[in-house]
């Protein structure tokens, strides 16, 4: 845990999310500024900021619980995404997996990045 990572802050309970799963090592919330419905961010309760920085062991969880996030959605169209670095848009330091749906365009649900 870091004391001023907002990611680790929401793993205590210091600040609030809207949680769709939790276990031992892992937990899934909504996105504050989700791109489309339904976007959410899967971490790892270990704390590190980059990929490398995260034992095997604590990720190994982390891509089946974005694949239940998809199936419980029952998404057909969406991007897994995981940015290291600020030359890779990464704004928060705490390893996170983001889980966009990729709504069709008559739905209109789709709100941004990325489009293609
Ligand atoms: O994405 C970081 C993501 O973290 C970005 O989509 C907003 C999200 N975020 C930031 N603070 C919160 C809180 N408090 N709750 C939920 N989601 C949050 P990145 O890949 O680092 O650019």
């Amino acid at each position: 845990m870091a004391a001023a990572c907002i990611f680790c802050k929401i793993i205590k309970g210091e600040i609030p999310s809207l949680k769709l799963f939790e276990s031992e090592k892992t937990l899934a919330f909504l996105d504050i500024g989700p791109l489309s419905k339904g976007h959410s961010l899967v971490i790892p309760k270990y704390h590190g900021a980059k990929l490398h920085d995260i034992p095997d062991d604590q990720l190994s969880e982390v891509l089946s619980v974005a694949k239940k996030i998809a199936v419980a959605q029952d998404l057909k169209d969406y991007n897994i995404l995981q940015n290291n670095g600020r030359l890779a848009h990464q704004e928060v330091d705490h390893v996170h997996f983001h889980v966009i749906p990729k709504p069709n365009e008559q739905e209109g649900l789709g709100v941004g990045w990325p489009t293609k």
